[in-house]
């Protein structure tokens, strides 16, 4: 099958387009508990180790069970009534508090789009949060800035899986081989690895680098002029300037797929 070329660029959402876990979720799942009289608070170590599950109602699931000892049953239950507030909360957060973009996102999404790279999205956030938080973000309607914005709510499984990926390539009609995935922490590379996809990991808040081997090339940012990112893992000797542009992209998707032998 003759490849295309970079058709397009996936991105992921939490971690990755902003820093929303620390000061934005973690606060909102915090508020959750109070307001509905549990004792229950995560702080930022707590919350870096609950991380590993995806998902924020999966995430409540097992910290009622792993670390409150509740019986399965019970903690769904206390689960399901817990995370619709914390939405209701985090989507507060977002329209009141300015959670910004990563430093350099916005000029390298300007520069894909005028490269004529097609972008998406694919989270497993829920979509009450993630197109407002789009918006925000990108100071645009998050539908003119990503043709695809596939979310927590449109998938059954969540990273490590690559449902939300496959879903995400499904709509735009394209292959895995047509793109690059932009991910931030471990299971985020694992699941874009899973999709068969090329995947440039920016390294979140709460990402080790060293869990994130499995991507094609791991730097600490996007990039500004006055802020040059950090080559964290670079398997492939990719050349990569001193910010993140299309033609980077493009570079480290033609030398995966060179040495994959496609
Ligand atoms: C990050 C997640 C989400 C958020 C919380 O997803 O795992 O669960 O932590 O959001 P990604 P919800 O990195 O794929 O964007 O409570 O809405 O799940
Ligand atoms: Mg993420």
């Amino acid at each position: 099958m003759k490849v295309k070329g970079l058709q397009a660029v996936i991105f992921d959402v939490d971690g990755t387009l902003a820093d929303t876990e620390r000061h934005g979720h973690r606060v909102a799942f915090n508020r959750a508990f109070e307001k509905l009289g549990l004792e229950d608070r995560w702080d930022e170590d707590l919350y870096g180790r609950l991380l590993k599950v995806t998902g924020g109602e999966r995430r409540l699931m097992h910290y009622f069970v792993d670390y409150r000892g509740l019986p399965e049953d019970e903690a769904a239950k206390l689960a399901a009534k817990v995370h619709p507030l914390k939405t209701d909360l985090f989507v507060s957060v977002v329209n009141d508090d300015e959670i910004p973009p990563r430093p350099g996102l916005l000029r390298f999404l300007n520069e894909l789009r005028d490269d004529g790279m097609r972008l998406a999205v694919a989270t497993t956030g829920t979509r009450s949060w993630v197109l407002p938080l789009l918006d925000k973000i990108c100071a645009r309607s998050s539908l003119e800035a990503f043709e695809v914005v596939v979310t927590g709510d449109d998938v059954r499984d969540r990273k490590p899986d690559p449902e939300a990926f496959f879903l995400a390539l499904d709509r735009m009609k394209l292959e895995s081989a047509d793109v690059v995935i932009v991910e931030d922490s471990r299971n985020g590379v694992k699941a874009a690895k899973a999709a068969g996809c090329v995947c440039l990991a920016v390294k979140g808040e709460y990402a080790d680098i060293g869990r994130l081997q499995g991507a094609d090339l791991v730097v600490d940012n996007f990039g500004e002029p006055d802020q040059p990112i950090q080559i964290l893992h670079n398997p492939l000797s990719v050349d990569v300037p001193a910010m993140l542009t299309s033609a980077v992209v493009r570079d480290l998707h033609d030398v995966c797929l060179r040495a994959e032998g496609q």
